[in-house]
């Protein structure tokens, strides 16, 4: 029995790995997840020059959630091109992820991710809830996003190696956004899609100080964890039956226990990513998750991640497609 599964064309020895921002921002953060029993390195989510963040603290999380507004920090994307050139010897593909912040400074690093032979996949981050001097999330306004999409389109083009790349979406909650947004990733040709982001613009409030739990945008940040599995589930299943199959979901949220991640399976996810957990217990997680997986499928009679893939009974036939 294998936890293995091919995203679109590179075979992962794991269908487990880092969501990006998770303990994926220093080199050392990187080489624990390149030893540790992930499938893939996810780099956070990088700018083209070193950027501070928000103000501390910026990250907390208690039973069921993490709350974050780290303001994108980040040591600029030379340094995960060189982290991604050191880490390589080991075999594990290296996923970057590109925030999308200045369109010409993120076509440049798109244009270097595509060139490296160390990047062996790519997710664009258009979802980001945290910038302070934005009001906006890119991936909730069609038209700003697909006028950015044909800006970035020619550096798409110049993709020769056919290295996957996938856009990371934020949690949709209307029928429309999810068919408007099928529409963009089949025009623009993605491979793969990540859903989702934190839930944006939550509040955690502290009893005892009667103070919001993170201090940057008066307590406002991404939420994670359990608490938003529900969301993801369905995120993941509206865009399964609506896109082509050969366009993966990489799920992201909720995944602390082996049943979680079979659940992301069932939905449509090919592959589940893990960061409040990993935030929580470390990198053992991925073994920890990936062995309670291994019980679930060998009680259940599956000898392969690709069979579960999309795999839930839904009580109504429905129709595919958008
Ligand atoms: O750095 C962040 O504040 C951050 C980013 Br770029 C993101 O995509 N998602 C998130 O929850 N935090």
């Amino acid at each position: 029995m294998s936890l293995s599964i091919n995203l679109v064309n590179i075979k992962l020895e794991s269908c487990l790995m880092n969501a990006s921002g998770a303990l994926c921002t220093t080199y050392d953060e990187l080489k624990d997840l390149s030893q540790s029993q992930s499938g893939v390195i996810v780099s956070k989510s990088c700018s083209y020059v070193e950027r501070k963040g928000n103000p501390k603290p910026r990250y907390y999380h208690s039973d069921n959630f993490s709350i974050n507004s780290m303001g994108l920090a980040n040591l600029g994307y030379n340094f995960y091109l060189s982290s991604a050139k050191y880490l390589n010897s080991n075999q594990k593909p290296f996923m970057m992820s590109i925030a999308t912040l200045d369109d010409e400074y993120t076509f440049q690093i798109l244009d270097s991710a595509l060139k490296s032979p160390h990047i062996a996949m790519i997710e664009i981050n258009i979802s980001c809830p945290n910038i302070c001097n934005t009001d906006t999330i890119l991936a909730y306004h069609f038209t700003d996003l697909d006028n950015y999409l044909t800006k970035m389109k020619p550096y798409l083009d110049k993709n020769e190696n056919s290295k996957p790349i996938g856009v990371k979406l934020p949690p949709y909650w209307e029928p429309y956004q999810f068919k408007e947004m099928s529409k963009l990733i089949v025009k623009y040709g993605f491979n793969f899609i990540t859903l989702v982001n934190s839930v944006p613009n939550c509040l955690v409030i502290d009893t005892d100080t009667d103070s919001p739990v993170i201090k940057p945008k008066n307590g406002i940040g991404g939420l994670g964890g359990s608490y938003i599995k529900p969301v993801v589930l369905s995120n993941i299943s509206q865009f399964y039956r609506l896109l082509p199959k050969e366009i993966q979901i990489i799920g992201c949220g909720g995944v602390e226990t082996g049943e979680d991640v079979y659940h992301h399976l069932l939905a449509g996810a090919s592959c589940v990513q893990i960061g409040t957990s990993l935030m929580k217990h470390g990198t053992n997680i991925f073994e920890a998750v990936g062995n309670e997986l291994k019980t679930i499928m060998k009680m259940k009679g599956y000898d392969s991640i690709g069979q579960i893939v999309g795999h839930l009974k839904y009580n109504t036939p429905m129709q595919d497609g958008y």
